[in-house]
């Protein structure tokens, strides 16, 4: 049995697997019919018809921002939700102990019950997506199965999406990701993000929101990814790709992990100061990278999403113009503040605050009102070719070659603003130890330090332990490995300011990072790391900084740091490199010594 096909249309593929797997799922879930997306300019616009007709998109104004349309979505669902999702594994060790577990039968079973009957009245939207260069040995294919019209239309700006990817897995392929997402009735209660790495399968159901929902993005591009990555000897991370090009031409590359709206779209779209001129910085990816090591031993980054799904708070003509720009048009924004002749708005939008608003909910707002009129986490979708910096490597099936790594947390204390790591070893533990404030990307508390290994606790697909391992392992297979940093725009000062300005004066740390690639540019050996010392970074026309208190080394504070890391490694337990703990001891020993 399998359920109605949308009148008049024919299902676009004789893939057996693929029919046999999307009929069992209707059978499950009940839509009243199927519809298969092709990915056409076509079908956006009639799927945004359908969508504004449901109250599902508002329009916004169409003469300032077109193609651009507002969401709101559940109040109850504005975030990624940690504890509700599940590593689905045979065994308890496979997940480690800094995921959720649960047993892939007990999961499908529990599921299964949640998903029954749950898109009655409803449209089974079939997603083919491919995540990566269309062309590129590096792509992987999935599938998503979503009730969501609002879903389908964000999987078409974030991935290559309909018939290419269709093309791509063929007539009798059966390597795909099942996805299968319905809001279903949006409680809390029954929501779960259940991953099936041996089984490429995700299940998501109860969320209609980001994360947990697009699933070609942090389901697949790094929990089933990660898994892959390890198995197969290649690096799946969450971190932005950069492209910078100096005055004479020569290009660049650098990867950034900052955890979940710490800084990555920021930093791959940004413009270097005025005593930069010359220099051109472009956007290779945002938020995810697949890194594998070269014919040339060097470490090449494609980025697998087609789109951004940015935070949007703090986003101005000053902190992020790049971006400005790319949300002009065709952008969705969900969450975020409107005006009354619909404009959007945000905390930390230029100019003035209006005196009324539409607040995220859908209720009127005030100037002054204690509570913030866009949702912390409200975000734009916007695709990538709307970026006035989009690096034209973005679409390179090769990818690009990564030389350095830079990992960066936010701590209001302790982190200095730019250290770059001994060795790889060095660099690794530097990046499994970063700890960050967390922040209103997850839901649960904001603000608290947390340890987050670059930047994936929440996105590793299987145990920590052994990712850490995994990274380790990798210097033997990157005959030239990219230098490594760890990087803090956050530092404040007593009285709670930052700093250092950040943003595009960031350029100043990135030419410092670049130069040290090259043995260009002086430092000075910490029992740390390497830090500038006074006159190597290049500080012409900065204002506002205080470049003392942000690059300062605080041994006493330092060795606080080092003694807390105990409670972290032993969380990891057993599968923890012993490297990594061997590192923390000699780097505590020469903080105590010096
Ligand atoms: P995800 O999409 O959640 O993975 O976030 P992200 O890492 O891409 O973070 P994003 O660049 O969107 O920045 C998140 C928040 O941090 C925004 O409110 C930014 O304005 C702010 N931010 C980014 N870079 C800097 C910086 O250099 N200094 C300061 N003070 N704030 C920054
Ligand atoms: C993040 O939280 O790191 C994001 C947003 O990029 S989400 O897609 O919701 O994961
Ligand atoms: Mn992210």
């Amino acid at each position: 049995m399998r359920a109605p096909v949308e009148s008049g249309q024919k299902r676009p593929t004789s893939n057996p697997s693929l029919l046999a797997w999307v009929d069992e799922m209707a059978k499950m879930c009940k839509p009243d019919r199927v519809y298969w997306c092709d990915g056409s300019p076509e079908e956006k616009q009639r799927l945004t018809e359908e969508a504004v007709a449901g109250g599902v998109l508002i329009p916004l104004d169409q003469k300032k921002l077109p193609g651009c349309y507002f969401h709101h979505s559940n109040p109850n669902d504005v975030a990624r939700v940690e504890h509700l999702t599940f590593i689905c594994t045979p065994t308890k060790e496979e997940a480690g102990p800094t995921n959720n577990w649960m047993a892939p039968q007990e999961a499908y079973h529990k599921l299964a019950a949640i998903y029954d009957g749950a898109m009655k009245g409803r449209t089974l939207y079939v997603v083919p997506y491919v995540m990566g260069p269309a062309r590129s040995p590096f792509a992987k294919v999935g599938i998503e199965l979503t009730d969501s019209v609002y879903v389908a239309l964000n999987m078409g700006i974030m991935t290559r999406m309909g018939k290419v990817a269709l093309d791509r897995l063929g007539p009798t392929s059966a390597e795909f990701n099942k996805g299968l997402h319905s809001v279903a009735d949006c409680n809390p209660e029954r929501r779960f993000i259940c991953h099936f790495p041996q089984d490429n399968t995700i299940w998501s159901v109860g969320s209609g929101y980001g994360g947990n929902a697009l699933l070609g993005k942090k389901c697949l591009a790094l929990r089933i990814a990660s898994y892959l990555a390890k198995n197969e000897g290649w690096l799946a991370e969450h971190m932005l790709i950069l492209e910078a090009e100096s005055p004479t031409g020569e290009k660049r590359y650098v990867a950034g992990a900052f955890p979940s709206a710490c800084g990555k779209t920021n930093f791959a779209m940004m413009i270097p100061p005025k005593a930069f001129q010359g220099w051109k910085i472009r956007t290779v990816g945002d938020d995810i990278a697949w890194m594998r090591v070269g014919e040339d031993g060097r470490l090449w980054a494609v980025n697998p999403e087609y789109g951004y799904f940015g935070v949007a708070p703090g986003t101005n003509r000053k902190t992020n113009p790049n971006a400005m720009d790319t949300i002009k048009k065709d952008t969705l924004y969900t969450n975020v503040a409107r005006t009354k002749d619909g404009d959007v708005w945000w905390e930390g939008m230029d100019g003035e605050v209006p005196a009324e608003l539409i607040d995220w909910k859908g209720q009127p707002w005030k100037k002054g009102s204690a509570e913030k009129a866009a949702h912390p986490n409200s975000r734009f979708t916007a695709p990538v070719q709307n970026n006035p910096a989009l690096s034209p490597s973005y679409d390179d099936p090769k990818g690009v070659p990564i030389d350095a790594i830079i990992f960066g947390g936010r701590r209001s204390t302790t982190v200095p603003l730019v250290l770059q790591s001994f060795d790889w070893k060095h660099g690794v533990y530097l990046g499994a130890t970063m700890g960050s404030e967390t922040t209103a990307a997850a839901t649960g508390a904001v603000g608290v330090v947390r340890r987050d290994p670059m930047a994936m606790l929440p996105f590793c697909g299987y145990d920590m332990g052994s990712y850490l391992r995994h990274w380790l392992d990798m210097e033997k297979r990157i005959p030239k490995p990219p230098k490594v940093f760890l990087v803090n725009w956050f530092r404040k000062s007593q009285d709670g300011k930052f700093l250092w300005p950040g943003y595009g004066d960031n350029m100043r740390v990135l030419k410092w990072m670049l130069d040290r690639c090259q043995g260009a540019v002086g430092a000075q050996e910490t029992a740390l790391g390497f830090t500038p010392k006074a006159g190597d970074l290049d500080v012409r026309g900065l204002e506002h900084a205080d470049i003392a208190g942000a690059t300062r080394i605080d041994l006493g504070e330092w060795a606080g740091e080092l003694e807390s890391q105990t409670e972290w490694f032993q969380k990891i337990g057993k599968t923890l490199p012993r490297e990594l703990e061997q590192q923390r001891q000699d780097l505590l020993a020469k903080v105590k010594a010096a």
